[in-house]
């Protein structure tokens, strides 16, 4: 019996649930060519801002020792919401994968995502947005994610303007108190279908120990952490919203997947879709159809056809 991979985010269908974490392989028309032909079940792009942005000086991403995860500290480098529109202008919709297009817009100040939300809005396209209110890298720019009424004042611009469903890419949250009241303020907006846990953890420090050095150049050497060291506070984000989002409002997780093992994690934990940012980052495009087979393994292994068998259903003691 075949396994269903599938899955609906925002109204449309993802022939598999996994794509790639915004800001890997993305920049680039031709990084999102490969994964337009790689196994992944959609796509999305580097967050844009109003206009294109080189980011921060290198070295800004590092691999960290015993692959445990990564550190980065890139600073929004991108080609500017213009490149983006236009590159979800021509993209081929009726593509024979069927994948849909996620485009990630992270403005520097709500004017910037205004304008960029009313240019989509006005364009009309079938990709969907995911509005990143979780930078952290961006020096003097604290994260949207973390000030609950900065979060909810953009949410009452743009929810109107975008129109339509969309979601947001998070930061972790660290308290209960936080995803009660991040939760209670994406569900007063009936178009923020989907929230995407998580971004980063934003300002680790990795540190070489035979030359004493920082990993990473910008900031002092902090920035946001990823991989597999960040799986149970993905697992952790993804549940707490899992658990308190109204219904109709799904979850994308993001962190700590290696292999097919941390997406079942994922969905058990609440995800609808599955995105992979580090180990796409160091094995390339080829980990979608790797971890897609071992994900097909394991569920027949435990007896289980499709994925919304064991969504949200982890259980506890
Ligand atoms: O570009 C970055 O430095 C970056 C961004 Br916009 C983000 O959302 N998350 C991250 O880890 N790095």
């Amino acid at each position: 019996m075949a396994v269903d991979l599938s899955t609906t985010i925002a109204g449309v269908k993802l022939p598999n649930l996994l794509l790639n974490a915004s800001g890997v392989n993305c920049r680039f028309e031709n990084e999102l060519q490969q994964l337009v032909e790689s196994k992944s079940g959609s796509l999305i792009t580097k967050s844009a801002t109003l206009n294109s942005r080189e980011g921060n000086p290198e070295p800004r991403y590092a691999p960290l020792a015993g692959s445990i995860g990564s550190i980065n500290s890139m600073g929004l480098p991108n080609q500017g919401y213009e490149y983006y529109l236009n590159y979800a202008k021509n993209f081929d919709y009726n593509n024979t994968a069927g994948k849909p297009l996620f485009i990630s817009l992270a403005g520097l100040s709500l004017a910037e995502n205004k304008t960029m939300c009313e240019a989509f809005r006005d364009a009309n396209l079938p990709c969907v947005l995911e509005v990143n209110f979780s930078c952290p890298n961006v020096p003097g720019k604290p994260q949207v994610g973390y000030d609950m009424e900065a979060m909810e004042q953009a949410l009452q611009v743009l929810d109107p303007i975008i129109g339509r469903p969309f979601g947001i890419k998070l930061p972790p949250y660290f308290d209960i108190a936080h995803f009660d009241q991040a939760a209670a303020i994406f569900n007063k907006f009936d178009n923020v279908v989907f929230v995407t846990c998580i971004n980063s953890v934003g300002n680790g420090l990795a540190i070489d120990l035979d030359s004493e050095t920082a990993l990473i150049k910008p900031k002092d050497g902090f920035g946001g952490l990823g991989g597999l060291l960040v799986l149970p506070t993905a697992l952790a984000n993804v549940n707490a919203f899992y658990r308190r989002l109204k219904p109709g409002k799904q979850v994308i997780g993001c962190g700590g997947v290696t292999s097919g093992k941390e997406v079942f994690l994922h969905i058990l934990a609440g995800a609808s879709a599955v995105e992979i940012g580090t180990q796409l980052m160091e094995e390339g495009t080829g980990v979608f159809e790797r971890v897609q087979k071992e994900l097909v393994e394991l569920m027949t292994a435990k007896g289980y056809k499709s994925v919304e068998e064991f969504r949200g259903k982890v259980k506890t003691l």
